[in-house]
């Protein structure tokens, strides 16, 4: 098995060289799913998913724009159209310095099996810009997404690729492209997701994904007879998924201990509630500082620079900033501390060897295209109402929330349960792929 797997990433690393992101995201699907494959006369030989590891199409473009100093500057967009055997490319935005086609590959690889597990018609894409937008202003950060939809617009489409947004693309930047979109083409479609509520949105779209998180650890731990009421909680980031994730945590009576940004993490012994989320949502937000500010009206939290929070002790981790952020030694401490559980609200925030180390030393552990798929999944939702020209009210959306969370849980456990022991890993991988696969078959070799 061992060299039929090799073999596999040989060949796809020969065409992605210097692409670490990506082969970590395709060897981590490889191993889980070419077993699979090789005991199923319909997939095997079919070089499935050779097919899958090959974008589709992949954009680039220059993203030129003046910035308030009458300067001008230049960015690198993308669009990468990874996959749409089962419905239009869907997939977030994500604008940050690091962004390179390896990570924008991997974001998109991994897209196609989350949106398949959703159950909704969602093919798999991402797309961004290395562009920064820490300290720029309102109208830079209007004339880059103007510039940026100049070329995208010619790629997208409602029935074609409908993206939202990820790391450092939310609702205001979401409005400028959508904004652009709409004067462009002269027509006002559901061409992204993530819009206000006024012109096309849905409600809950923004606490999806971090709601989702929850719900599906709450999934968990029921599975092993044990709540979340009660417990110490520790979460990375402090972005859109980590603000709804403590939001529901707090909710359901567990404590928040942690939040975090790239400069380091706050610790607040007593716990978030929410006045105190509130004030962080106005820090991050708002006024769009530091995570740091929050000790200058909580004195009693304190702030570690340039530090993770994992070395704090907790019952359940959540890491929701970005990938590669949780090491094997960050699992080490989490065991030590007794953690019961780690759910990935970020993509790919857990190493490989993490992930060895939590399976093997029964820490539950859930991957980001199974616990963070709640946020597509309402994006999903979203293109159902734009096309429907309807809206659901939050408690609708959030029950389907609730119900696909539910769903995504169910299929982890129907491909991944090995004598009683669950892999969500490998539940995820499976169950995703074979809805992919199935379409690909049946529409031949294109
Ligand atoms: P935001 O831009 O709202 O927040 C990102 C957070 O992560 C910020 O706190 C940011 O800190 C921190 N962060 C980003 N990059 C780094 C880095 N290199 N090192 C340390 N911290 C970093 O993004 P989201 O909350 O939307 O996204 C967070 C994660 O969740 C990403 O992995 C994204 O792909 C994933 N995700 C998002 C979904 C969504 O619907 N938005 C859906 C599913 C997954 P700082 O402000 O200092 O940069
Ligand atoms: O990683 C993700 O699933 C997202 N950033 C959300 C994608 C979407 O289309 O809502």
């Amino acid at each position: 098995m061992e060299k039929i797997i090799n073999q596999f990433l040989t060949e796809v690393n020969e065409r992605n060289k210097n692409e670490p992101e990506f082969m970590q995201a395709v060897t981590e699907v490889a191993e889980t799913v070419i077993p699979y494959i090789v005991t199923k006369d319909i997939y095997y030989g079919q070089n499935v998913l050779l097919r899958m590891a090959e974008p589709e199409r992949v954009i680039s473009f220059r993203v030129a724009w003046v910035d308030d100093n009458e300067e001008i500057q230049v960015n690198r967009g993308y669009r990468v159209q990874m996959n749409s055997a089962i419905g239009p490319y869907k997939g977030g935005l994500r604008f940050h310095p690091s962004v390179n086609l390896s990570i924008l590959k991997f974001l998109a690889f991994e897209q196609i099996f989350k949106n398949s597990l959703t159950t909704l018609p969602m093919g798999g894409g991402k797309g961004g810009a290395d562009f920064n937008p820490k300290g720029r202003s309102d109208t830079e950060i209007m004339r880059f997404c103007q510039s940026f939809m100049s070329e995208l617009f010619r790629h997208i489409g409602p029935n074609n690729d409908v993206p939202a947004g990820d790391i450092g693309v939310g609702g205001r930047e979401i409005g400028y492209l959508f904004g652009q979109y709409k004067k462009l083409r002269n027509e006002f479609s559901g061409v992204l997701t993530g819009k206000g509520v006024s012109w096309g949105g849905s409600l809950i779209r923004p606490e999806a994904t971090g709601y989702g998180v929850v719900y599906f650890t709450s999934q968990m731990l029921n599975h092993i007879n044990e709540s979340i009421e009660g417990k110490s909680i520790v979460i990375s980031g402090s972005g859109n998924v980590a603000q709804y994730a403590a939001e529901k945590c707090i909710n359901l009576g567990a404590k928040v201990l942690t939040l975090s940004d790239s400069s380091g993490y706050i610790f607040d012994k007593d716990g978030l509630n929410p006045e105190k989320l509130d004030h962080i949502m106005y820090i991050k937000n708002v006024k769009r500082e530091r995570i740091s500010e929050y000790v200058k009206k909580y004195p009693k939290a304190v702030f570690y620079s340039n530090q993770k929070p994992w070395g704090i002790k907790c019952s359940i981790a959540l890491p929701c900033a970005t990938q590669n952020e949780l090491n094997l030694a960050d699992a080490k401490k989490l065991k030590e501390n007794a953690c019961l559980c780690v759910c990935e609200g970020a993509n790919m925030p857990v190493t490989p060897e993490a992930i060895r180390f939590f399976n093997e030393s029964g820490v539950l552990f859930a991957p980001g295209k199974a616990s963070n798929a709640g946020g597509v999944a309402v994006s999903g939702l979203e293109m159902a109402q734009n096309s429907l020209r309807y809206n659901w009210t939050r408690k609708e959306v959030d029950s389907k929330l609730k119900g696909i969370m539910n769903d995504i849980h169910n299929s982890c456990l129907e491909f991944g349960t090995d004598k009683k022991n669950i892999n969500y890993v490998k539940g995820a991988n499976i169950a995703g792929f074979v809805k992919v696969a199935d379409a690909m078959l049946a529409q031949g070799v294109v």
